[in-house]
C-alpha cells in the first residue's frame, strides 16, 4: 500500500560530472506492507546497479561516526568476548579498524572504496554479500562468531537470501548485529529524505523480527542510538542458543505498537507531515532570497538528494555545497545540479545561510562552526520541520 510520493528522484549518489550529463530518475513511491509491517521503495534496485567501484561514501569521513563504531567495538571485547569477525559493507573499515587484524574479515563490493579498507591491513573481500559468496567464505575460513552489519542490509533487495547468508556462516552460538535508522524515530522526525534509490527497506522491530523467524532468527536485545538521526542496534542470535532475551526487546515491541507502525493511518499522517514540511521549506527558502541573501548547502547527502529533488530546491536558491569528501568535490549534485566544492570553514565565506544537508551530524558541525553562528550566520534545517537555527 503507497502512502507517499516523493516524485521523480535521481540515484543519490550519482554526483554530477558537469551539469549537462544525462541522468537516469525513477519514482519514488513509498510502501507499507500490511501483512509484514516493512517500509520499502516501491522500485527497488540491484547492488550491482547501484554499488560499483566509484563510490563516493566514505564512513570514516565524520567524527560522530568513527566515535560511534569505536565505541561499539569496545562494547562487543567486553561483553561477548567474540574473536572472529565477518563486517558485511564495511566500507573504508571505520568499524573492523577497532579489531585485531588476524581475526576479521570485510565485504565491500565497491572496490575504490575497499580499497581504503585494505589501506588499513583490513583483509576484504570485494563482491556482494550472496549465498554463493557465504559458502566460498566458509570453506576458506570456517565459521564466524561474530557478524556486524551497519546500514547495509536494508540496502539490499533481496533480504531472504541476506539472511540465509548469515545463517550458513555464523556459529551456532555467535552473534549477529544490525544496525539501521530507526523507523519511529524516522517518522516521528519527519524525517522523509532517509528514503532514497539505496534506502530499499526502512527497519523496524515489528518488521524485522516478522522476517527473521523465517530464518531461524531472533532478536535478543535492541539498543536505541543516535546514528544518523536515530538508529536501532538489533542484538540477534540464531533460535536454539542460550543468550537471554532483554527486556528492551519488549519495550521496543511497546512503543512501535503504541505509536501506531503497525496501521496504515500511521504512515497517511505522516505523508501529509511531508507535504506540509516541503511547503515551509520552500517558502522560507523564498523569503530569505526575497531578500537577497545567500543561502549555501553543508553537507552533499543522499538524504539531501531526496529533499531537494521533492522540494525542486535548485540552483537559483542555493549557491553551493561544502562538503568535506574529496569524491564528490567538483561536482554537482544529481537532479538540481548544485555544484559541490571543498569544505572550508563557514567563517571565512560571505554566507547568510547554510542548509544543512547532513542534519544528523547537527551537533559535530555546529561546534566546527561556532564562529560563524556567533556572526550573525544562520542554519536551516528541515528536521523536524523547517526552521532557522541561530
Ligand atoms: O546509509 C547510508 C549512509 C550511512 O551514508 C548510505 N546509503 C549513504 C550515506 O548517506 P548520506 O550521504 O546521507 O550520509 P551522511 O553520513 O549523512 O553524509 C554526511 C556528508 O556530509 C558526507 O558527504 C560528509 C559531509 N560532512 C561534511 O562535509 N562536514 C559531514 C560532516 C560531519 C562535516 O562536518
Ligand atoms: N557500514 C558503513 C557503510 C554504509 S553505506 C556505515 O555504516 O557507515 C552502505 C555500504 O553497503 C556501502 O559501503 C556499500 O558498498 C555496501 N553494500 C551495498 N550493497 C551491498 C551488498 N549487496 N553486499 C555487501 N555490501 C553492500
Amino acid at each position: 500500500m503507497i502512502f507517499l510520493d516523493l516524485g521523480y528522484q535521481p540515484f543519490a549518489n550519482e554526483y554530477l560530472k558537469n551539469k549537462f550529463q544525462k541522468e537516469k530518475k525513477y519514482r519514488l513511491l513509498i510502501d507499507f506492507n500490511k501483512k509484514n509491517k516493512i517500509i520499502s521503495i516501491k522500485k527497488k534496485f540491484l547492488s550491482e546497479k547501484i554499488f560499483k567501484n566509484n563510490y563516493p561514501y566514505r564512513s570514516s569521513i565524520s567524527k560522530t561516526m568513527r566515535k560511534s563504531f569505536k565505541n561499539l567495538s569496545i562494547i562487543i571485547k567486553k561483553k561477548f568476548k567474540k574473536k572472529k569477525i565477518l563486517e558485511i559493507g564495511c566500507n573504508d573499515g571505520v568499524f573492523l579498524e577497532n579489531f585485531n587484524r588476524k581475526n576479521t574479515l570485510g565485504i565491500e563490493p565497491c572496490k575504490n572504496i575497499a580499497k581504503l579498507s585494505k589501506a588499513k591491513n583490513i583483509s576484504v573481500i570485494s563482491d556482494y554479500w550472496t549465498k554463493k559468496l557465504s559458502r566460498d567464505i566458509k570453506k576458506k575460513f570456517g565459521k564466524f562468531d561474530l557478524i556486524f552489519s551497519a546500514n547495509t542490509i536494508t540496502h539490499i533487495k533481496n533480504l531472504d537470501e541476506v539472511f540465509s547468508a548469515v545463517n550458513h556462516v555464523l556459529d551456532e552460538d555467535g552473534v549477529f548485529i544490525i544496525q539501521d535508522p530507526s523507523l519511529l524515530e524516522l517518522i516521528k522526525n519527519n524525517a522523509y529524505d532517509q528514503f532514497y534509490n539505496e534506502h530499499i527497506y526502512v527497519f523496524s522491530y515489528l518488521s524485522l523480527s516478522s522476517i527473521l523467524k523465517n530464518h531461524d532468527f531472533e532478536i535478543f536485545h535492541i539498543e536505541n542510538i543516535s546514528d544518523h538521526g536515530g538508529s536501532l542496534r538489533y542484538y540477534i542470535k540464531k533460535k536454539n542458543s542460550n543468550f537471554k532475551i532483554t527486556k528492551s526487546v519488549k519495550d521496543q515491541k511497546k512503543l512501535e505498537i503504541n505509536f501506531g507502525l503497525q496501521n496504515f493511518s500511521t504512515y497517511k499522517k505522516f505523508s501529509s507531515n511531508v507535504k506540509y514540511s516541503r511547503e515551509k521549506l520552500i517558502k522560507l527558502f523564498n523569503k530569505i532570497k526575497s531578500k537577497n541573501q545567500k543561502i549555501i548547502g553543508y553537507g552533499a547527502t543522499a538524504k539531501a538528494v531526496t529533499v531537494l529533488n521533492y522540494c525542486k530546491i535548485n540552483n537559483d536558491l542555493i549557491n553551493y555545497f561544502v562538503d568535506t569528501t574529496p569524491e564528490k568535490q567538483g561536482k554537482f549534485m544529481p537532479g538540481v545540479k548544485i555544484p559541490v566544492i571543498k569544505y572550508s570553514k563557514l567563517s571565512r565565506k560571505k554566507v547568510d545561510y547554510a542548509f544543512l544537508g547532513a542534519w544528523n551530524f547537527k551537533s559535530e558541525i555546529i561546534k566546527k562552526e561556532k564562529s560563524f553562528l556567533s556572526n550573525k550566520g544562520k542554519f536551516i534545517t528541515h528536521i523536524p520541520f523547517p526552521k532557522i537555527v541561530t
